[in-house]
């Protein structure tokens, strides 16, 4: 089959000028993490007492709503300005609000039952609904999430601010808003880049480098690869994040066949997307903790055994073709760090000798690797958008686990905001979650549990192939879910649906 690229590529264009901004802006191929994204975020709980005044409400939020079209234009500008001026920061600035709904929220809207039907029962039944698939038992239980973020939220206000000020403004704003409609604020939560380590996550790695393409709508930077954006970046239909447009055909067809249109909810949710929204709390020091530990008993460098729980080193280089070094070679050969490099690699080594199996980045997207379900062509099928931020201090370097800032309760704990976009929560996230992430038995039996991510009764395992050890027991979590949802983001259009008529 011909696909004509052209159509597809002004069809992905006319569709992100109607999605809302931060679906868009994840999908540029951003060397630097999160820097060039805004560095505050806020994310802002509330419930509608009535449907009128939810309507209202969203009435009144419309024009605030930031789409893709803006935030693409408004990225360019900051990129040009930044180079004509070598300013960072100071030159253009705008604060970004969205806006999604849970399906309870859906329902306080009086959305007709025949439309709420149409919802896949995923995000009808909602995360806390799926705790047990998802592994969310034992400390990560909803039942043990901070009292405060508990009470399930109608719909998610999401603020992303170049400021701190401007984010202080835009809270101060919403809250003003939601009062002035009788909306109430369930919860509000504050992240933000990390000022000592900006664009690197909390346990010390770079984040932010691998993200799908988007076939019409990302750049090829090689021409006679028409399947990758940036080297390594595989381009996927686009309805493999926005509802009513075409998916991937997946396993036993071309990666280039467009599959059956995405569907997702009623008609008014065409170009919208489902967003996952975890508060994911990461025990830093006992992380430390782990890869001294392991570092001594295996007899390999800190440097390496991180970079085997990650699959990365600390500074995004990859371990794939960098191979087993005991120093993180991303320091010495800053080459290794650029855009035609970091990204560029699939997994040549079945046995996980250089990286591991259940290594972090080797379970959530095995890339070209053989699977269970056909390889590339069904991967493909199970990808996300990620839009991470973290929140909460930093833990200086040598707290010991002992000290009171190691492990703080909340509100002062640390981790990360997981946001990911798809257009099927339970083919992407929850597939990667449950069928690759906690499952010790993918891609081979005894291959071990994904270290950062996996969710599951303890202990865990992970399989360490060419070491000392080769079978290393994981006793501790160190990342644990404290809340989070299910939303669906529609499309401006669709907003305007959802608000009363003028
Ligand atoms: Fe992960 N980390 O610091 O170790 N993640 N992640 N993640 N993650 C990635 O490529 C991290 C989480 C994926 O295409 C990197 O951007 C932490 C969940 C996927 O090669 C780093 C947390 C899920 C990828 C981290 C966390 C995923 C990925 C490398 C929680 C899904 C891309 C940088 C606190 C269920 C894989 C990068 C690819 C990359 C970390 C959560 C999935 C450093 C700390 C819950 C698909």
């Amino acid at each position: 089959m011909i696909i004509n690229t052209n159509v597809m590529a002004l069809n992905a264009y006319n569709n992100l000028q109607n999605t809302q901004m931060s679906l868009s802006s994840s999908l540029e191929k951003l060397s630097s993490g999160y820097r060039i994204n805004k560095d505050f975020g806020a994310f802002i709980g509330v419930q509608f007492p009535s449907a009128q005044a939810g309507r209202a409400w969203i009435a009144a939020l419309m024009p605030q709503i930031a789409t893709a079209a803006e935030v693409s234009s408004f990225n360019a500008a900051f990129k040009g300005a930044a180079a004509r001026t070598g300013l960072s920061q100071t030159t253009v600035s705008a604060t970004w609000i969205n806006l999604a709904f849970t399906y309870p929220g859906l329902s306080a809207l009086a959305v007709i039952g025949s439309e709420l039907s149409q919802f896949p029962t995923e995000f009808r039944e909602g995360m806390v609904a799926r705790a047990n698939l998802l592994g969310d038992v034992g400390e990560s239980a909803p039942i043990r999430w901070p009292a405060a973020l508990q009470t399930q939220s109608h719909a998610l206000v999401i603020i992303a601010a170049e400021h701190l000020a401007d984010r202080a403004n835009a809270i101060r704003q919403q809250k003003q808003l939601a009062a002035a409609h009788g909306v109430k604020v369930v919860w509000a939560q504050n992240a933000a880049v990390r000022s000592d380590q900006p664009g690197f996550e909390h346990f010390g790695f770079k984040d932010g480098i691998s993200q799908p393409g988007v076939r019409g709508y990302t750049a090829v930077s090689d021409p006679s690869n028409p399947n990758q954006g940036a080297p390594g970046q595989d381009l996927l239909w686009p309805g493999e994040f926005l509802i009513g447009q075409p998916t991937q055909a997946g396993a036993g067809q071309p990666i280039t066949t467009p599959g059956p249109i995405a569907q997702g909810g009623p008609q008014w949710a065409t170009n919208g997307s489902f967003l996952v929204f975890r508060r994911l709390r990461q025990d830093v020091a006992g992380f430390r903790a782990f890869v001294h530990s392991t570092a001594k008993s295996v007899g390999m460098s800190e440097d390496l055994i991180g970079a085997k729980l990650v699959g990365r080193y600390r500074s995004g280089a990859p371990l794939e073709t960098t191979g087993n070094q005991s120093t993180d070679p991303g320091l010495s050969y800053p080459a290794l760090l650029a855009d035609a490099n970091i990204n560029n690699f699939g997994y040549a080594d079945p046995a996980g000798a250089v990286v591991p199996l259940a290594a972090h980045i080797r379970k959530g997207n095995p890339r070209d690797e053989a699977t269970d379900q056909g390889g590339l062509a069904d991967t493909l099928t199970h990808r996300i958008i990620r839009r991470g931020i973290p929140f909460g201090a930093s833990l200086p370097p040598g707290t010991p686990s002992s000290h009171a800032i190691a492990n703080p309760p909340f509100p002062n704990d640390r981790g990360l905001f997981f946001l990911c976009y798809q257009s099927s929560i339970a083919r992407q996230f929850e597939f990667i979650q449950r069928h690759w992430v906690n499952n010790p038995d993918f891609p081979t039996k005894g291959a071990g549990q994904d270290p950062i991510s996996c969710q599951t009764t303890l202990p865990g395992s992970f399989t360490l192939p060419a070491s000392r050890a080769h079978h290393l027991e994981l006793m501790t979590r160190f990342v644990l879910t404290t809340g989070g949802d299910y939303y669906f983001q529609p499309s401006v259009s669709a907003l305007r649906t959802l608000a009363p008529q003028a």
